[in-house]
This record gives C-alpha cells, structure tokens and sequence, in this order.
C-alpha cells in the first residue's frame, strides 16, 4: 500500500452565518493533509442526513458542534486509522456501519462527511492532482453553467418575497469566464435600478440582494430590466427559481403572503405555468412541497418538457428517493447537496443514477457554507454540467466560482 490514513483530526469552525460547523483534517503516513468543512441548510428537506449539533442553548444557542466532534475523534478515528485511504467507498462504509442509523444521527452526517470529503481530498494531495482530476479522472472535464443567485428570499433573508432563490442562468457560453461575466455584469445593473428605485442592497444569505419587494412579479420583472440594462437578452440569460415549496405549505395550501394568495396544487402548477409563460424561466426547483407526489407528477407531465423540473428537498440527493422519482416521472431533475447525503460514495452513487436515467444533475452549496470549494471540482469530476453556488458576491460564494476560474485554466490549455 502506498500510504495509510495516519491520524484524523477534527475541529469547530465559523461557517458564513456566524454558526459551528466542522473542518477535518485527514493525516496521511508520508504526512499529506486533506482538509475539508462542511455547510449546513436553513431550508432542509425531512429526509436529509442529520446535521449533528450539541443543543447546549448555553453555548453558540444550542448550534455546537463538539457531540459531532467527539464522535470522530472516539469512534470514527480508531476505525479508520491504518486503512487505504485510495479506498474511498471503504472508507465511508466503515463509518456508515460505525453509525449504524438510516439518516446518520448517532455520528452526525456533519461529522461523517467531513472526514469522507477530507480522506478524498488527502489522497488528492498524495498524487498531486487537483481535486477534479482525481475524482473524475481524464473523463471530467465538462465545465458547468452556473445558476447564479441575484434575489433572496424566503427563508433566506427577511424581505417578503414567497420564493427563496431567483437566479440567472447565461446559456449561451460554455466558458466559466464568460458566465461569471455576463451574471456579474448583471448582478451590478440590478444594484443600480434597486438604488435608483430606492430599494436596499444589503444582500441574504446566498448574496443575492434582499430588496423589500412584496411580489415574485417585482423580482422578475427586475431582473429582466438588468439583463437588458447589461445589454444581454433574455435568449442569452435565462431566469431558474427555487420555490423551496416546503416553506409555504400548509394544510394542503400553498400560501404566497407576498402575493396574497393561496392556492391549491393545482393552482400553484397554473400559477408556475403562467411564470414560465411571462417570463424567460428555464429551471424551477422545489415548486411543489417534497411529499405532494401527485403534484409533482402533474406539474411534471404540465411543465417537464419546456422546463427543468429539479428535486431539492423533494429526493435530498438520496438513492431511494430518486429511484422512486424515476419511476414515477416526479421532475426531471436533481439538485446534489454532499451533506443531504452524508458520505462521497452515496453522493457519487445519486449522480450517477441520475446521469444513468437522463436526469439533469446540479451541483449545489448550501445557505451556510465556508470556503471550501469542493462542490466546483466535483461538479467537474461528473461532468454535472450545471452548479448552483450563490451569488457574485460574499466570499464563501465566490470562492467557488474563482476556484472554477482557475479549473478552467487547467482544462483548456
Ligand atoms: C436550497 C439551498 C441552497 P438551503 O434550498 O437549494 O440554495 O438552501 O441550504 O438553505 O437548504
Ligand atoms: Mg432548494
């Protein structure tokens, strides 16, 4: 064997809102390091892998993480020490049984993917690979379109818009550069017509700005000023919408407070349907809640051939749960969180089922993050093809989108 996992060491840090979360380092025996954190959602679907915290309301209100810590330091180091770290699925089995849980909540899915994401990132470094490389091999190298967060909503800031995430999409360049240009140029033409209408231009917590706007029509209409204002057209740049459905439904209502409205499952697959009508929307993600199965299927047999259709909380990059979508034509498409699963392996595992099925697969951060940039080389390594990480602004975002500039450079020489 060339190396050996030699030591684990795990520790608390900040994550982008001022909240614990865990760093691992994985130590191998020639004394390479990998090194990765992990995020944490605010708008989670019920069926993710469970983020592990102390619930101490003294300390950090409840948010630590040393439970989590203990756990890899007690159970998950002594168990993997000495093993292969090349073994990657080994690696994660190992504490899957160690954890023994079907949602990972005696180790912490915090706790386990740290060390899984960290142990991949070592072995890496061993080879001196970039990360991308060493994941996917000669075989990863599609660069991915990027969905850029420019209005915040929802659970995410504390404006009244209903829908969490409106975002851009450039479709016409298969260059990272020319994206991140063209949703930069944008995102700075829209900050002009917020300060001109007299809007705020603080932004939430993915960095898109977090205006008082009461309707979704507002944010739209907004936004399709800033394209035109950054002398784009809305051929080239297109709109993607996170509904995050889950947040506004209740006793089987779909409530927009912002609009006034409450609708049926059938009203709010009318209401999406109109949006698609008015406005150049591409991609809606989460627009009905994870359980509203007939829904999805309606909304995806309405919608599913003009639109992308992505499950968030409606599959939480689990297995099962897509495989269940499959067969049931719910969605056309994915969106991939490593911490909804808990391991490499099974995030691997999910994309490929998705590639497999012709399911569209978009890489994803979370509303808290750091500054690992982990999610741009994976989204390379499989060739995803779309990444979804925020806005053009707050560093923990655009050190994904800088990590893939320079990914860039490497791919096309
Ligand atoms: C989402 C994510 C990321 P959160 O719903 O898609 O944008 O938000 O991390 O809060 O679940
Ligand atoms: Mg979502």
């Amino acid at each position: 064997m060339k190396t050996l996992i030699k030591d684990i060491k795990p520790r608390q840090i900040i994550d982008s809102r001022g909240i614990p979360t865990i760093e691992t380092d994985v130590i191998l025996s020639d004394g390479t390091i990998g090194r990765a954190s992990v995020p944490s959602g605010a708008s989670k679907g019920k069926c993710e892998a469970l983020e592990l915290r102390d619930n101490d309301i003294n300390n950090f209100q409840g948010k630590g993480v040393s439970k989590a810590i203990n756990n890899i330091e007690k159970i998950i180091k002594p168990a993997i020490i000495g093993k292969n770290p090349f073994n990657q699925k080994e690696i994660d089995l190992i504490m899957l049984d160690k954890d023994g849980t079907s949602n990972k909540s005696k180790l912490g899915a915090n706790a386990i993917l740290s060390v899984s994401l960290a142990n991949a990132r070592a072995c890496a470094n061993y080879e001196k690979e970039p990360l991308f490389r060493y994941l996917g091999g000669i075989n990863g190298t599609l660069l991915p379109i990027p969905m850029v967060n420019i209005i915040n909503g929802g659970v995410h800031a504390n404006n009244k818009l209903d829908f969490q995430e409106f975002m851009i999409q450039p479709v016409v360049s298969c260059d990272v550069h020319e994206s991140i240009k063209m949703a930069a140029e944008v995102f700075q033409e829209l900050k002009k017509i917020l300060q001109k209408e007299g809007f705020s231009t603080s932004v939430g917590d993915e960095g898109g700005f977090a205006p008082e706007f009461n309707t979704n029509k507002e944010a739209l209409d907004a936004i399709v000023l800033a394209i035109k204002n950054a002398k784009y057209s809305t051929e080239e740049i297109k709109i993607c919408l996170d509904v995050a459905a889950n947040e506004i439904y209740q006793n089987t209502k779909y409530i927009l407070k912002g609009e006034g409205k409450e609708f049926s499952t059938k009203e709010m697959i009318n209401y999406l349907h109109e949006l698609t009508i008015n406005y150049p929307i591409i991609s809606i993600e989460d627009g009905l809640m994870e359980e509203d199965f007939d829904g999805w299927r309606e909304l995806t047999c309405t919608l599913g051939k003009k639109c992308q259709l992505v499950g968030d909380d409606l599959f939480v990059t689990n297995y099962n749960k897509l495989t269940y979508g499959i067969k049931s034509k719910l969605a056309n498409a994915v969106l991939i969180k490593l911490n909804q699963a808990g391991t490499l392996s099974e995030t691997l595992d999910t994309i490929q089922l998705a590639q497999n099925n012709n399911y569209k697969t978009i890489i994803s951060h979370r509303s808290g993050e750091t500054e690992d940039t982990f999610i741009a080389d994976l989204a390379v390594a499989v060739n995803s093809g779309q990444i979804k990480t925020g806005s053009i602004s707050r560093a923990e975002r655009t050190a994904k989108y800088n990590r893939l500039l320079r990914i860039e450079e490497e791919i096309i020489v």
